[in-house]
């Protein structure tokens, strides 16, 4: 038999507090990062560190488009044209794709955008479809890095990747020139909410790595 306590209204305080804990429960927010930089600056590099040190789910748009080219996919022919020459693959394409890896992953602790937005209508698009989730991004770490060393990147790469983007001086002046007139908008939108913190991206890759967990530590609290 349950005792009752000489208040009647202490009787009601155990209910209270689960109707308070019931309304004031929001649901475990995610963390969502863009790993921001010109072509060759590390960003997949990093990503591969900060996705076993973390747990995102990481997204790589390139890795995607890469991924399709090699499955001969109606959308990867239509996007190697684009990415041979250096250019962007349309706003409409990349943006389906990044909303459907969105989609296909409930319940992830956050994304890392890799590569992702390049322009300023794919940052908008990003916005809103995690603001249709609920969410939005928390930090940008932009990698700053000389264009000498992204071009002697980029040869180094090309050398074992393969990716024939990466070996005609001509592609790699064309995708930096892209990345100026077109992704630094990407910055910019960002920094209007104060979320872009810009770091040094020349240096060994575990000191960059370090200073990449410092700021997301920094902001998860
Ligand atoms: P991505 O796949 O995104 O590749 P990236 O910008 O060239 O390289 P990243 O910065 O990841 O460099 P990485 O770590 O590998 O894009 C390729 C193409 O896909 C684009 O040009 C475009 O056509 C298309 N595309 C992708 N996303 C798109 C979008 N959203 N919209 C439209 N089109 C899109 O590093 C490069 C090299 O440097 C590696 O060899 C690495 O070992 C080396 N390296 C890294 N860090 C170093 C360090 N600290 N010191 C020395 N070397 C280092």
């Amino acid at each position: 038999m349950l005792m009752k306590s000489s208040d009647p209204i202490l009787d009601f305080i155990p209910v209270k507090l689960i109707i308070f804990g019931i309304l004031n429960h929001k649901p475990k927010q995610m963390f969502n990062l863009i790993l921001f930089g010109p072509p060759g600056s590390g960003k997949g590099t990093q990503s591969e560190k900060l996705i076993s040190q973390y747990g995102f789910k990481h997204l790589s748009t390139g890795d995607i488009l890469r991924s399709e080219i090699a499955n001969q996919t109606e959308l990867g022919l239509k996007a190697k044209s684009y990415m041979d020459a250096g250019q962007l693959v349309p706003d409409a394409v990349v943006i389906g794709m990044v909303g459907s890896a969105i989609a296909a992953n409930p319940g992830v602790s956050g994304f890392l955008f890799d590569g992702f937005p390049r322009t300023k209508a794919q940052a908008e698009a990003l916005d809103q479809l995690l603001a249709s989730h609920g969410e939005k991004i928390d930090l940008v770490l932009a990698m700053e890095v000389p264009e000498e060393e992204l071009v002697q990147r980029m040869i180094g790469r090309s050398k074992t990747s393969g990716r024939t983007d990466d070996a005609d001086p001509e592609v790699q002046k064309k995708r930096i020139a892209v990345y100026k007139n077109e992704t630094l908008a990407v910055a910019d939108h960002y920094s209007q909410f104060d979320r872009v913190v810009t770091l040094n991206g020349l240096g060994s890759i575990d000191d960059i790595f370090s200073s990449l967990c410092k700021e997301i530590d920094a902001k998860k609290g």
